[in-house]
């Protein structure tokens, strides 16, 4: 396991500014391949669902991590919490159908937080960037609220629709629908597709714009892993994923 990383004052307020910060060499190659071997014992429509860390040791491994958790801890300035863990491969050598993107989006629409303290730790377990489908993100689209969206309509994202069921903090419950969507009046100029080397990390808040398009690319898998926190003391609205777990031992 690579030590510890320290933030330094620049590297904390370029995250409060932009809305995310990508930090390299989080993960070593033994890590990596780890983690990745692991995964070969599931077939292609496995389901792990949003809380697999919970029981598999692989990707408890990658949510606690220092270089992950740890990071969270000093950005929350706060205890984290662990929300939800994804595996996101997107093979190369697919048709656009077979492999499509995220639509750009705030997780905050999707994970209501009180108070929203909710943040993402995306992780590259291969080099990523525009040409393979990597992560976009707006940067400094976290600072104006929740921007107005409309259905998901192109061919380049997933088109999803999903009931969940809600509870707030006073126990009131009720069943939520969300769905895919695109974001209004967003200037492709202001979207910037990142190069996020294999073993570095984008972190960023749950109101940063970010998604991404199809891996194109005929040779190079871009394969991600994102854990998703909530600083100690966080409700989770969404009943699915309200059994958060407490990482204790990194300081802030
Ligand atoms: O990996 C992607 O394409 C998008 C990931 C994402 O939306 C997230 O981690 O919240």
């Amino acid at each position: 396991m690579l030590p510890k990383m320290t933030l330094t004052l620049s590297q904390k307020s370029s995250y409060a500014q932009d809305g995310f910060l990508i930090l390299e060499n989080l993960l070593s190659e033994n890590e990596i391949n780890t983690f990745l071997s692991s995964q070969k014992e599931y077939s292609k429509d496995f389901d792990p669902g949003l809380r697999f860390h919970a029981t598999n040791p692989q990707w408890d491994y990658l949510a606690r991590h220092p270089n992950t958790a740890g990071v969270a801890a000093q950005l929350l300035e706060a205890k984290p919490r662990i929300v939800q863990s994804m595996y996101l491969p997107k093979f190369s050598g697919q048709t656009k159908a077979e492999n499509v993107g995220i639509a750009l989006h705030q997780d905050t629409h999707y994970l209501p937080t009180e108070p929203n303290t909710l943040m993402a730790c995306w992780i590259a377990l291969t080099d990523t960037s525009g040409d393979n489908g990597g992560l976009c993100v707006v940067p400094d689209s976290h600072r104006h609220g929740l921007y107005d969206t409309d259905r998901t309509s192109s061919d380049e994202h997933d088109n999803w629709r999903e009931e969940y069921r809600m509870r707030d903090r006073s126990g009131k419950e009720w069943i939520q629908e969300f769905h895919s969507f695109e974001i209004k009046d967003l200037e492709s100029m202001d979207i910037q597709k990142l190069e996020v080397p294999r073993g570095a990390a984008v972190f960023f808040t749950g109101m940063t714009i970010h998604g991404s398009y199809a891996n194109l690319s005929p040779s190079h898998d871009r394969l991600a892993f994102a854990i998703h926190y909530v600083a100690d003391g966080t409700w989770c609205t969404r009943m699915d994923v309200q059994e958060t777990i407490l990482v204790q031992k990194y300081s802030y």
